[in-house]
């Protein structure tokens, strides 16, 4: 990247302090990971200098040629992953896909039912502060109290009553596995559509790790960053009898012209997700967050749901008395990067919150398994047993950077 240097160092030593920070610091952000070599130099190609509204073999401008090829290889790997009738590889978030899908079925004022945001679910399954709670009538579900866990019958009292036109699946922060199958039986019961967000858990799926949506769901939305692995980005899947509506909502609907060097990344991440290794590595997301789950529950914090069985766990920090921003500060000092988070029945602000999240996606691609999720749980629980001591930061901060150090991921980069 030595461009980047000789035109504008101060953006060039900005990108290098963020190769190290992510070279050397612990990343525990669930919705983060480390995107290949491949995939970083796909998105950061000549692509991103051509126009191509509209679809492949469609456009409006000329020149389209190469990029329709990436474009349709895109498409056909992300049908063939995820088994899905159609695919649209045009939004350029997770968001954007939500509206693209909702805005292509249901009407402003129409009922959606989804997630509440304190409860696991996202901004955009009917939150009032976004676009989704705020064009639509929505209706939110939570967790069951006592189990934390999604309870079904309760779903489906909810829906059976409120009768919506949208069901939304799909969480941020919920460490169940989801039932599509019975989610998809929920919409059929009260003629809602039925869409699934996998943001969070697309790479599991892909890695036949978690049961997939698409057989259940009308549309299915993702981001493509996160366990998937690729460049940032969305993804909508959905039934051939919806794609035309699909396709014209997010062209020319709410976006212009498609980022075709993200598009040619997504391709490139749709290869790499379906061979052995990405089942691999999809299974050990799941068996780090597990081990880090039952050391900190042998360490005696409580997680949320009592346990994992996906990429993420909540630890509800009540019993020790501190709060999700003073465990989060703690630790980034410590170079133990996660997000404080709200936890299910949340009494504190989001900005303050009584729970930090912890996944396993960019620790599993480093290489680390067990072992080193048992050391990660112990430097965690020695943070938070003593929160403002300075000595132990500094320690941890050192181990931090020997453990990194053993599981080089970008350390070779250079700007
Ligand atoms: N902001 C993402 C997360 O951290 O879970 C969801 O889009």
């Amino acid at each position: 990247m030595s461009y980047i240097r000789k035109i504008d160092p101060e953006i060039a030593d900005a990108i290098q302090n963020d190769i190290n920070r992510q070279e050397y610091n612990l990343q525990l952000i669930a919705s983060e990971n480390y995107a290949s070599r491949a995939v970083l130099e796909a998105q950061g190609c000549v692509m991103t200098n051509k126009y191509a509204e509209g679809y492949p073999h469609k456009r409006y401008y000329g020149g389209c040629e190469f990029v329709d090829i990436a474009e349709d290889l895109a498409i056909e790997r992300a049908k063939k992953l995820f088994n899905a009738e159609h695919a649209n590889v045009q939004p350029n978030a997770g968001s954007s896909a939500n509206m693209g899908v909702y805005f292509s079925v249901i009407k402003p004022g129409d009922k959606i039912m989804g997630m509440a945001l304190d409860h696991g679910g996202h901004l955009t399954h009917g939150a009032r502060v976004s676009f989704s709670g705020k064009e639509y009538h929505s209706v939110q579900y939570g967790v069951n109290r006592e189990t934390q866990k999604m309870d079904y019958a309760e779903i489906s009292a909810i829906a059976k009553k409120e009768k919506p036109d949208m069901i939304i699946c799909g969480a941020s922060a919920y460490p169940g596995k989801i039932d599509f199958k019975i989610f998809g039986e929920i919409a059929d019961d009260c003629g809602a559509y039925l869409t699934a967000d996998v943001a969070h858990i697309a790479g599991l799926i892909a890695g036949g790790v978690h049961e997939s949506s698409v057989p259940y769901a009308d549309f299915t939305t993702t981001t493509t960053h996160k366990t998937l692995r690729g460049p940032r980005g969305g993804m909508v899947l959905c039934k051939e009898e919806h794609a035309k509506t699909v396709d014209r909502t997010i062209f020319p609907g709410i976006q212009g012209g498609p980022f075709m060097h993200v598009i040619a990344a997504k391709a490139v991440c749709f290869k790499e997700a379906m061979t052995q290794e990405f089942k691999e590595y999809a299974g050990q997301i799941v068996k780090n967050a597990k081990t880090i789950a039952s050391e900190l529950i042998n360490n005696d914090f409580n997680i949320v749901s009592g346990g994992t069985d996906n990429h993420l766990m909540l630890v509800d920090l009540r019993s020790k008395d501190i709060t999700g921003k003073e465990a989060d500060a703690a630790l980034q000092n410590s170079g133990i990067i996660l997000n404080k988070n709200t936890i299910p029945f949340e009494t504190q602000s989001p900005f303050v919150t009584s729970g930090i999240r912890i996944g396993t996606p960019s620790v599993t691609t480093r290489g680390m398994k067990e072992n080193e999720m048992k050391q990660i749980a112990d430097m965690i629980t020695r943070v938070l047993s003593d929160i403002n001591n300075e000595k132990v930061h500094e320690e941890v901060r050192k181990e931090v950077k020997e453990l990194c150090s053993g599981f080089p991921v970008y350390a070779d980069m250079e700007v």
